[in-house]
């Protein structure tokens, strides 16, 4: 059984959010079509609180895309996104929601980040993907939506953690760095893991 993991598909992140990824908004026709192809379609939402310690503006002084070190973590300090109940905050704008059974919802501890659709980035506490996929018997992952680098790549990386057949589709994502998504990739494919384009599933 296969499933596609639809990461962070937010207005926050496409183009005239407030932390847009260059192109993110064109993936959403994409993950439309993608969605007839799998067994079980599951959305990730970054859903933080307003005074999230990854905002720059909950540090004073400190600017955007600076880095810190948080609660013995490094985490980069991002403009206020996808805060709960805000637009930003909901799935964007043309995607299909029918097919998705549930979303999990992550990045609502105040105090730490949470890139990974299973983990927070200390692997402190897991949101229950691995089980709630497990327990629905898929055996395979595919993970598409927004960022390339860092949700996306978090999320495959747990995913093969976790032992399952994981594949990143790599038309189907859009990074916030391009060289950053390359790093990310190696490393994926380094641990096991898949880099394919839509097209070897929309057949
Ligand atoms: C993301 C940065 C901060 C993502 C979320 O969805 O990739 N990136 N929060
Ligand atoms: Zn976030």
């Amino acid at each position: 059984m296969k499933a596609l993991l639809l990461i962070d598909i937010q207005p926050d992140f496409i183009p005239g959010g407030a932390l847009a990824v260059p192109e993110g908004d064109a993936i959403v026709p994409l993950a439309n079509a993608l969605q007839p192809h799998f067994d079980l379609v599951v959305a990730t939402q970054d859903w933080h609180p307003p005074q999230h310690k990854s905002f720059a503006a909950s540090h004073p002084g400190r600017q955007p895309f600076e880095e810190i070190d948080l609660n013995g973590l490094r985490q980069v300090l991002w403009p206020v996104h996808c805060v709960q109940g805000s637009a930003g905050a909901g799935l964007a704008e043309g995607l299909d929601t029918n097919r998705i059974e549930t979303i999990f919802r992550k990045g609502t501890d105040p105090e730490i980040d949470s890139y990974s659709g299973f983990y927070d980035n200390g692997h402190r506490k897991s949101t229950g993907l691995a089980e709630y996929l497990r327990g629905k018997g898929i055996r395979q992952v595919y993970v598409a939506g927004l960022a390339a680098d860092y949700c996306v790549y978090f999320t495959a990386k747990d995913a093969l953690q976790a032992g399952f057949d994981t594949f990143l589709i790599e038309d189907a994502t859009r990074p916030i760095s391009p060289e950053g998504f390359e790093l990310a990739k190696a490393d994926l494919q380094q641990l096991g893991g898949h880099i394919v384009q839509s097209t070897s599933l929309l057949a």
